[in-house]
């Protein structure tokens, strides 16, 4: 059977594009050596003193593991190397990185937000982890970076993808013209095109979401939820519920059966607990793409405009129907 690896994919796709430099292919190949650097110290976890707490608090007051900081600092490497990127944004960094004034590599017109290694509590019990990124371009064309270069809501994204470092290692990504999906052969170390032009199912019969705060949740939610447990053979209801904690594994299992994400606001989160910049932002972009649909409850993800880095927001991610739903239940209640 013939392969098509993610190098061969990309340029296939930089051929139609006869103008286009490369740089874009560059950050790309940079994304995916980081993640198979990652790929091989996620699997032998178990195996080397790479597991457990790294004793040091993060922006976000959480306990890093040492494979978060194996991860940032392999992601903030490549890509700082590949010398096409003015500006980096890590979860595990409070200040983004500005690029512009570097003189060891060169400096290119992206931006690239990323969560290195997100659901990294799992991993001393072996759950799927991940990594997600968001790329844009910069706007501003002055020596260093300018406020409007931040100012850019997930819809001005050039691409977005993530990792999933799973039952098997998978690139997922989209610049904007459909998702597709790679899965990591070891014994050839090439991400070979597993899953092309991915469609998340219109409707789906799993809804994920950490149901200890039930009692936190608005009463549109509650209502939401109770829902999904009524019995009703037409609408296959109830539907099942899935929560891994591992937003990347519990998103791509959706992106492949149908269903919904949500991590709405809680009393402890008042503004839900997730990113926007490197997780919310870049899993809409690859639900839209895909046929899904990201709402905050009240409007797209994707027209939430930054206000800063580490902003959180809630979110609501799927199947277009199921979220749909959601957004009514928010509307009428
Ligand atoms: P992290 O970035 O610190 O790993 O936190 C994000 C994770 C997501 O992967 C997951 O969806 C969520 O936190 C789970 O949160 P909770 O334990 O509150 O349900
Ligand atoms: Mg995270």
């Amino acid at each position: 059977m013939s392969i098509q690896t993610l190098e061969q994919f990309i340029s296939a796709q930089q051929m139609q594009f006869p103008q286009a430099k490369g740089d874009f292919t560059r950050l790309l190949q940079a994304i995916s050596l980081a993640a198979k650097i990652v790929h091989r110290e996620v699997n032998k976890a178990g195996l080397a003193d790479i597991l457990g707490k790294q004793g040091e608090t993060n922006v976000q007051g959480e306990e890093q593991q040492k494979l978060d900081v194996f991860a940032d600092n392999h992601f903030m490497d490549a890509l700082r190397k590949v010398g096409e990127c003015c500006y980096l944004a890590s979860e595990e960094h409070e200040e983004g990185k500005d690029l512009t004034q570097q003189k060891q590599y060169a400096v290119g017109k992206y931006m690239v937000y990323f969560d290195p290694l997100d659901g990294s509590s799992n991993i001393d019990s072996n759950v799927s982890v991940g990594t997600i990124f968001s790329i844009y371009r910069r706007v501003s064309t002055a020596d260093g970076m300018e406020d409007r270069d931040f100012e850019q809501s997930g819809r001005s994204q050039v691409a977005a993808g993530y990792v999933i470092y799973g039952s098997s290692t998978m690139l997922v990504y989209s610049t904007g013209k459909g998702v597709n999906g790679f899965t990591l052969d070891p014994s050839i170390g090439e991400f070979c095109l597993s899953h092309p032009q991915l469609q998340i199912p219109e409707d789906g019969r799993t809804y994920s979401v950490n149901e200890s705060n039930y009692n936190q949740f608005s009463q549109a939610i509650k209502n939401y939820l109770q829902f999904c447990k009524e019995i009703d053979p037409k609408t296959k209801r109830p539907y099942s519920s899935r929560y891994i904690g591992s937003l990347v594994a519990d998103f791509h299992r959706n992106m492949i059966q149908g269903g919904l994400f949500l991590y709405p606001d809680t009393y402890s989160y008042p503004n839900g607990k997730l990113r926007l910049m490197y997780e919310c932002n870049p899993l809409a972009f690859i639900a839209e793409q895909a046929g899904g649909r990201a709402s905050t409850g009240t409007m797209p993800i994707l027209d939430v405009m930054p206000t800063e880095l580490h902003q959180r927001v809630p979110l609501i991610i799927g199947s277009k129907n199921m979220v749909e739903l959601v957004e009514q239940y928010i509307r009428e209640f």
